[in-house]
């Protein structure tokens, strides 16, 4: 799969990918993220990666001319997405489909704004990893290719097993424990101890289903509310 980010920052790419599995992956040849600074694409003396807005109004827009330029110089991977607040929504569904694709493309917007006629012209769609403000796209970016690149086979130390997520998509995480056995009087649960392995899979199951229904209700209406099964297994475990 290939990945290329252009950004006016890149340093704000470039380290996380250099401190992460994903960038270990990278140097072993399972992914190909690119990160293209903007400013490499300027022709003034200033190297202007922005300008004040027609019409006037506070704040700098990112000027069109490197911004075509960069991606023309590159041919990037299609679909190239403005990573913007005004997107579709990012979720788990669209990092799904971006990691059964070939490759895909970012484009950092910053939150004064990017001229039109990149969206109008050059972009073929704006994601949007949330409902807030920030001030570039750069960390929205991140967190797209970090949700995309750990579905990739061998990008992450272990691949997540396919079976514990089929178990649980679309619901919580259910609780966790580690050792010591108890921690300052608090003790594990009884079933993780018990070496019943089916035991341990229903009782994961009913607390991803209890906590999932007690926080995120939502995401059980997604999936179509509760089966009987469901049910069975939340009065299995007193969870109704
Ligand atoms: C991304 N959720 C929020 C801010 C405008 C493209 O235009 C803009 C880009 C930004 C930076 O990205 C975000 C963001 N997902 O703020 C405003």
């Amino acid at each position: 799969m290939r990945i290329d980010i252009f950004t006016i920052l890149p340093g704000l790419l470039e380290a996380p990918l250099a401190g992460s599995l994903l960038g270990k992956a990278r140097q072993r040849g399972v992914v190909d993220v690119r990160v293209h600074d903007l400013r490499q694409f300027t022709a003034d003396v200033h190297r202007s990666v922005d300008d004040a807005p027609f019409g006037g109004g506070a704040g700098m827009v990112l000027l069109p001319e490197p911004i075509f330029d960069a991606v023309e110089a590159t041919e990037p991977p299609r679909p190239l997405l403005l990573l913007g607040p005004a997107g579709r929504r990012f979720d788990q569904r669209v990092a799904e489909e971006l990691a059964a694709s070939p490759g895909f493309s970012l484009l950092c917007g910053r939150y004064e704004g990017v001229d039109e006629r990149v969206r109008q012209h050059l972009v073929d769609g704006e994601l949007s990893v949330g409902d807030y403000v920030l001030a570039g796209g750069e960390a929205a970016a991140w967190a797209v290719v970090e949700a995309v690149t750990r579905l990739l086979p061998g990008v992450m130390g272990n691949d997540a097993s396919a079976d514990d997520e089929s178990f649980t998509a679309g619901l919580l995480e259910y609780p966790q424990y580690t050792r010591p056995a108890t921690f300052r009087g608090w003790d594990v649960p009884e079933v993780l101890r018990s070496g019943d392995h089916g035991r341990i899979a229903r009782w994961r199951r009913a607390q991803a289903l209890a906590r999932t229904l007690a926080l995120r209700p939502d995401l059980v209406d997604a999936r179509g509310g509760l089966t009987d099964d469901d049910r069975r297994l939340l009065a299995e475990f007193g969870l109704e």
